[in-house]
C-alpha cells in the first residue's frame, strides 16, 4: 500500500504540521478519506475538554477488521501479516498470510457469535504471546465486540477487578504460556479470578502448554472444539458488524495516582486512522518491510504497534512468544537475522538489560537487514541510545524516540525515521496535528524554547481516549481538571533551544518500572493487606536497568523473628494482589513515616532518601514528628 499522507521531507513536514494547526478538519479528513468506510462521516471533529467530549467523524460507519484485512487481500493476500516466533528456537514457527488471518478472524468471530457474544459486550481475553491472540483481539473488533486485553503477568485479583469494572461475561485464555524457562498457568489464574466473577458465562481455553486444567461445564470450553463446531456449520463467512466510528473498539486497564487502574476506552473510527497514521510516518513504513515490536499485546504499545497500525498498513508483523535474554542474550537478534526485520521496536530497559551481556550475542548475527530502530516506555539515557545505535544499527539506522501513553493510542511526540532529525534522549518534535503545551504549576503557558513544565495537549487529535469505562467524571478529573481546557499528561518536560521536546518523567504518583506504569497507591493497598502492615508508602528510585525501582518503607507489627522472611512475605502478597511486576525492589522496616500535621505523607522526603540524597530534604520543619526522618535516613537499604 502507499500512503498520500506519509511525510518524506522536513519541509514536507513543516507544511504539514503548519496545515494541521491552521486546518486540523482538513487535515484529518483528508487523511482519514483513504481508509474504507461502509459509510462516509458527517461532521469531522466535536469537542470540549471541558466536559470532556471528543467526537471524530461522528456519523462515520466502518469496522476496523476490514481495514486492517479485508481490504488487503486483493493485493497483499499472499503475504505474511504475522510471524510467530515461539518462546523455543527449537519448536517451528508459523506464518500466517493476510488469507490466513482473515480466514481465522472470521472463523473466530463465528466461535463468539455461537457463543452468544453480541455488539457492545466486553470479551476480557488472557493470553500468552500466541498469533490467537490476535486473532481473538481482530474477531471480537469484527462482530463490535469490546476487547479487554489483560497482560499474562496480573494476578488473578487484578483480573477480578479488571472483570467487574468491565461486566465481562466472557473470557478468552490458554491453559497456559511459555515465558523463557517458566510455565505460567493462565487457565488457574483465570480460575482464581472466576470464583470473584459468577457474571462470567463463558471461558474459551487455547491449548497452548497442555498443562492440565480444570474444565468446568456448562462455563468452559476449548477453543479447538468451537473451531470444529464452526467448521461443520459450512459458511466461512463473517460480514463486518457496521460500527459508529465513535462506537468502542476496546478497553485498556492503565495505572493512574488513585487506586485502582482505570479503564482507557479507544472507539473504532478515530484510533484507527490514528495508528495507521502514525505507524506509516514514524517508522517510515515501506512495503516489504518485516516489522518486529517487542512488546506484549497486554499493553498499549501491541495493541497499536503490532495488531491495529501494521495490519492496517499491510505491513508484516513479528509476534514473539517469549524474553529477551531466553535461551540466551541473543534471542531478539537472532529473530532480526532469521526474518530479516527491518524495523525494531523495543523498550530501553530491553536494551540496558542486554548491553549487560556484551556484545558477543550481538556478533553472532547479521543484522544488516535492519533500517529504522524504535524505543518506547520511557525516556532513553545518552549510553543505552549510543549503544543501539552503534551495536543493533550500526551507525546507519535512525533511531525513533517515540512518547506515547495508553491514553493517546499512538505516538504523539516523536522524530520521524530518517525524515526529522534525532537527538538523543530526545523525543524531538511532535506529530503534525499534535499541539503541545508547557505549563507550570498554576496551569500559566511556559512559552518560547530552552524552558521547562508539565506537558499538556491543547487540541484533541483522533486517537486520544474518550472516557474511563462506567466512570466519565474519572477521565475528566484525571485528565481535564488539573488545567483548564488542556489535556494534562502526568508527564514533565523540557523543551530546548531548538523547540525538540525531552520527556523527563511523571510528576504524579505513578511510577514506570521496566516501562510499566504502575501507581505507588496502588503498590502500598496491596503491601497494606499483608497482616503485618500497619501502614507503608511506596516510591521509585533510579534502577541501572529498569529505569525505576520500587522502594516501600513499611510499619510492621507482626512477627518479626526473620526480617528477610518478612520482606518475601509482603512480596509475594504484592504478587498476589497486583502481579510480580509491581513487587518492590527494596523493603526498608521503619517506626513511623514523614507527615504533615494533617495527616498527609511527605512523599517528597521519601523519595529523596530512596534517591539517595539525604542531604537535600528540603523543608521538614511542617512535619508531625521530624524525628522519624533521622531514622529512616539511618535505615536506608
Ligand atoms: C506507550 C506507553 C506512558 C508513560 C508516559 C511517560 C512514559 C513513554 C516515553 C516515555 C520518555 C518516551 N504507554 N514514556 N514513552 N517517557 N520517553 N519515549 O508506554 O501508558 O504504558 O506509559 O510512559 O511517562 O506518560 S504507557
Amino acid at each position: 500500500m502507499s500512503f498520500p499522507y506519509q511525510i518524506r521531507s522536513v519541509d514536507q513536514y513543516k507544511a504539514a504540521y503548519e496545515q494541521s494547526v491552521r486546518d486540523p478538519e482538513g487535515f484529518w479528513s483528508s487523511i482519514a478519506s483513504t481508509f474504507q468506510w461502509q459509510k462516509p462521516w458527517e461532521k469531522t471533529l466535536e469537542w470540549d475538554f471541558k466536559k470532556p467530549t471528543i467526537k471524530w467523524f461522528a456519523g462515520g460507519k466502518l469496522n476496523i477488521t476490514e481495514n486492517c484485512l479485508d481490504r488487503h487481500l486483493d493485493k497483499l493476500g499472499n503475504q505474511p501479516a504475522i510471524i510467530w516466533e515461539p518462546n523455543d528456537p527449537e519448536e517451528h514457527h508459523r506464518v500466517l498470510t493476510y488469507r490466513d488471518l482473515y480466514n481465522k478472524v472470521v472463523q473466530f468471530a463465528n466461535v463468539l457469535k455461537n457463543n452468544d457474544v453480541k455488539k457492545g459486550d466486553r470479551v476480557c481475553i488472557y493470553m500468552g504471546m500466541v498469533p490467537e491472540l490476535a486473532i481473538a483481539v481482530l474477531a471480537s473488533a469484527r462482530i463490535g465486540a469490546i476487547h479487554s486485553v489483560v497482560f499474562g503477568g496480573f494476578s488473578a485479583q487484578s483480573i477480578a477487578d479488571r472483570l467487574q469494572d468491565a461486566q465481562a461475561r466472557f473470557v478468552i485464555t490458554c491453559d497456559g504460556a511459555f515465558r523463557g524457562n517458566k510455565e505460567i498457568p493462565l487457565k488457574s489464574v483465570i480460575d482464581d479470578a472466576l470464583v470473584q466473577c459468577p457474571f462470567v458465562e463463558r471461558v474459551i481455553v487455547l491449548t497452548r502448554t497442555r498443562t492440565p486444567v480444570s474444565m468446568i461445564k456448562g462455563r468452559d470450553t476449548w477453543w479447538e472444539d468451537e473451531i470444529k463446531k464452526v467448521e461443520t456449520q459450512g459458511s466461512p463467512d463473517c460480514p463486518a458488524e457496521v460500527m459508529d466510528a465513535e462506537d468502542m473498539l476496546f478497553i485498556l486497564y492503565t495505572s493512574g495516582s488513585t487506586g485502582k487502574p482505570k479503564g482507557v476506552v479507544h472507539t473504532c473510527g478515530g484510533y484507527m486512522v490514528y495508528t495507521n497514521y502514525s505507524f506509516v510516518n514514524v517508522f517510515q513504513y515501506q512495503p516489504g518491510d518485516i516489522h518486529f515490536c517487542t512488546a506484549d499485546i497486554g499493553w498499549i504499545t501491541g495493541h497499536s504497534y503490532i495488531v491495529y497500525g501494521p495490519l492496517s498498513a499491510g505491513v508484516t508483523s513479528v509476534l514473539f512468544e517469549g524474553v529477551p535474554t531466553w535461551p540466551d542474550a541473543g534471542r531478539f537478534w537472532d529473530i532480526v537475522d532469521k526474518y530479516k526485520v527491518t524495523i525494531l521496536y523495543t523498550a530501553p530497559t530491553a536494551i540496558r538489560s542486554l548491553m549487560g551481556f556484551g556484545l558477543e550475542p550481538v556478533q553472532r548475527h547479521d543484522l544488516s537487514s535492519l533500517k529504522v530502530l524504535g524505543t518506547v516506555g520511557e525516556p532513553i539515557n545518552e549510553e543505552a541510545w549510543h549503544w543501539y545505535d552503534e551495536h543493533i544499527g550500526k551507525r546507519k539506522c535512525p533511531i525513533v524516540d517515540t512518547w506515547w501513553q495508553t491514553e493517546t493510542g499512538g505516538i504523539l511526540i516523536s522524530n520521524l525515521a530518517g525524515v526529522t532529525p534525532a537527538k538523543p534522549s530526545f523525543a524531538t518534535l511532535p506529530l503534525p496535528g499534535i499541539q503541545p503545551i508547557l505549563v507550570d504549576e498554576n496551569g500559566k503557558e511556559v512559552a518560547g524554547n530552552g524552558v521547562s513544565g508539565n506537558l499538556c495537549i491543547k487540541f484533541p487529535w483522533p486517537g486520544m481516549l474518550r472516557t474511563t469505562y462506567g466512570d466519565h467524571e474519572r477521565c475528566r478529573q484525571n485528565y481535564f481538571a488539573t488545567y483548564d481546557n488542556l489535556y494534562f499528561t502526568g508527564d514533565g518536560c523540557l523543551r530546548d533551544e531548538e523547540g525538540n521536546y525531552r520527556i523527563t518523567g511523571r510528576v504524579d504518583d505513578v511510577l514506570n518500572v521496566s516501562g510499566h506504569r504502575i501507581g505507588t497507591a496502588e503498590v502500598e493497598n496491596a503491601i497494606n493487606m499483608h497482616t503485618g502492615v500497619v501502614e507503608s508508602a511506596v516510591v521509585g528510585y533510579p534502577h541501572d536497568i529498569k529505569g525505576q525501582g520500587i522502594y516501600a518503607f513499611v510499619i510492621f507489627q507482626g512477627n518479626m523473628q526473620d526480617e528477610k522472611l518478612v520482606r518475601l512475605d509482603i512480596a509475594s502478597t504484592v504478587s498476589r494482589i497486583i502481579g510480580p511486576i509491581a513487587k518492590p525492589d527494596k523493603i526498608q522496616f521503619v517506626s513511623g513515616l514523614p507527615k504533615t500535621r494533617s495527616g498527609k505523607i511527605m512523599r517528597r522526603i521519601l523519595r529523596k532518601i530512596a534517591e539517595g540524597e539525604t542531604d537535600k530534604l528540603g523543608d521538614t520543619t511542617t512535619l508531625l514528628d521530624p524525628g522519624v526522618v533521622e531514622e529512616i535516613k539511618n535505615g536506608k537499604l
